[in-house]
């Protein structure tokens, strides 16, 4: 059987900084797959960056949209993407070095097992996450707690970003009405993938704080997977 065709999707909002680096670490990780570079029209130039390299780097590909409409958006555009290009894999993550390219070969050779693989920075064995704030590590894990809880979702990290979808579970997903416009899509995708019978695997990965540039996460984007959870807890008592 042939590999699989693979697409790494990475949303950018002003990752100038961050850009050509790690496009070379993404395709080095992986000399098979793919990159697509989703950006907001970032005032900082990621996406020109983004297209110039695109013109020596034939495995980068770069879908612009014309404002900061939110990670959840620019993702679900990445992803109809990659199912209209037929590609078998597609693996999401941060273009600010958060997430290792390194771990690519595992999550990819995870998904042979499973129709979601989550890179996960927490379980049993304890927290795998570095330089963060105090604050924002309690944020993540409380939030992580909170879905558990009230939705049930078996999932130690449910709001991490490093994923890996077999084609079939992502069509699936995305067949039904995906609300999330922020970070709450993390949580909103993996949810319909467990409701709808998808075998979800966690692999150990380390997240470490950016390399480069700031955070683009806000109260308004915290409020929003507050009220999705509680939706979607609610639907389904
Ligand atoms: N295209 C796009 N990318 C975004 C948006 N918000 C965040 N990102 C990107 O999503 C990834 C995660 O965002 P980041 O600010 O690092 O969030 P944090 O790691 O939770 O602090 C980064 O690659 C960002 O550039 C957005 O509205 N549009
Ligand atoms: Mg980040």
């Amino acid at each position: 059987m042939s590999a699989p065709r693979t697409l790494v999707v990475s949303p950018t909002y002003n990752e100038r900084d961050n850009l050509a680096p790690f496009v070379s670490a993404v395709l080095a990780a992986l000399p098979q797959a793919d990159l697509l570079i989703v950006d907001d029209a970032s005032p900082d130039g990621t996406g020109a960056l983004a297209d110039a390299l695109a013109l020596r780097e034939p495995r980068l590909r770069v879908l612009h949209r014309r404002a900061k409409a939110g990670l959840g958006r620019a993702y679900l555009a990445g992803f109809r993407l990659a199912l209209a290009a037929g590609y078998d894999r597609v693996i999401q993550m941060d273009a600010d070095f958060s997430h290792d390219p390194k771990d690519l070969p595992r999550l990819l050779a995870a998904s042979e097992g499973a129709d979601l693989v989550l890179g996960s920075r927490y379980s049993a064995g304890g927290v795998r996450v570095l330089n963060w704030p105090l604050r924002r590590l309690f944020l993540s894990y409380g939030a992580g707690l909170y879905v558990r809880l009230l939705t049930r979702l078996p999932v130690m990290d449910p709001t991490g970003g490093y994923k890996c979808f077999r084609r079939a579970v992502l069509q699936a997903v995305l067949d039904g009405p995906i609300a999330a416009e922020g970070y709450a899509f993390q949580i909103e995708t993996t949810y319909h993938a467990w409701r709808k019978g998808f075998r979800i695997v966690e692999l150990p990965i380390v997240f470490a704080d950016r390399a480069a540039g700031v955070s683009k996460m806000s109260l308004a984007i915290a409020w929003e997977a507050i009220f999705l959870v509680l939706r979607l807890a609610f639907r389904h008592r």
